[in-house]
């Protein structure tokens, strides 16, 4: 991998963005680097984590390789993105991002794909399409917007604004923030909690809660019945029901109890 570097710690696939001079700049290679990445975790890990390597989680598109491109490349380009960062998204394993220094422009798309943001103190978050004359292509505007809400987008978008890893977090874009230079160790850590779950579970999780949560709501209660009625006749369910029952399964804990 010339863009990537990949570990396994555990059962978590580990997956750096590699391109540190170019602030990790995503260009056509890197995303089919990233989709190869993606396959080799899903067959070797439970849950994975990405990071950037540099100063910064990622500076997004590649605009020097973008602006040689004919708008129909473009649309080809922006779609790929979508099919490889749906795989993240709505694919086997659940995904954890920490984030450090700019998650700008597309870097905010692919951290938008996963499902749980650690953002540590440096981090910075911004959408500057709008000043490159360019739109969000990397699924922002379905991905981002939902997390963040769409006037919030909307701003960041007309007026260049970024906020601040506190400020994400209010805003939904993250759901932790850790000091400098912890975001992989706790992304790690979270991701490994993940790996020791139900896979049905988790894969009910990952592909059933954000099709529901698109629904209207009497069709995301029916189809939530028969994930739920699925998901519990799995034998690893009734295995898990049982250690429960029988005290050998652990209770749930307080916040900070671990
Ligand atoms: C790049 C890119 C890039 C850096 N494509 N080459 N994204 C942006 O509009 C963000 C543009 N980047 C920046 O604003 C800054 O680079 C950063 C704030 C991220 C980092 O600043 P800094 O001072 O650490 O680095 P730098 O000196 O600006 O950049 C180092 C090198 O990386 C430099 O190249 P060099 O040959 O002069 O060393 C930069 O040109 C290069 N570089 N970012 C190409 N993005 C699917 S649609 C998604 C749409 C978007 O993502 S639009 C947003 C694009």
């Amino acid at each position: 991998m010339e863009y990537l570097t990949q570990e396994l710690r555990g059962d978590v696939a580990v997956i750096g963005l590699n391109r540190p001079e170019k602030r990790n700049a995503i260009s056509d290679r890197f995303v089919e680097e990233l989709a190869t990445a993606i396959r080799w975790a899903e067959d070797t890990a439970k849950a994975g984590v990405i990071y950037g390597h540099g100063p910064h989680f990622c500076a997004g598109l590649d605009l020097a390789e973008h602006v040689k491109k004919t708008p129909f490349e473009g649309v080809h380009g922006s779609r790929r993105w979508h099919e490889v960062f749906g795989w993240i998204q709505k694919g086997k394993l659940p995904w954890f991002a920490a984030l450090h220094g700019a998650v700008v422009g597309g870097g905010l798309e692919l951290a938008s794909s996963v499902h749980v943001r650690v953002a540590d103190s440096t981090a910075f978050f911004g959408l500057p399409e709008g000043q490159r004359g360019i739109f969000v292509g990397g699924g922002a505007s379905v991905r981002s917007a939902r997390l963040m809400g769409v006037a919030r987008m909307q701003d960041m978008m007309l007026t260049g604004r970024t906020v601040d890893a506190d400020t994400a977090e209010r805003w939904n874009l993250v759901q932790y923030v850790v000091p400098e230079g912890e975001a992989v160790e706790k992304a790690v850590a979270l991701a490994a909690q993940a790996a020791t779950n139900a896979e049905i579970s988790n894969y009910a999780i990952i592909n059933a809660l954000p099709r529901i949560n698109d629904m209207a709501t009497d069709d995301g209660l029916f189809v939530e019945s028969f994930v739920s009625s699925f998901t519990a006749t799995s034998p690893e369910a009734e295995a898990r029901l049982n250690a429960f029952l029988s005290k050998k399964a652990g209770k749930v804990a307080r916040p900070g109890e671990s």
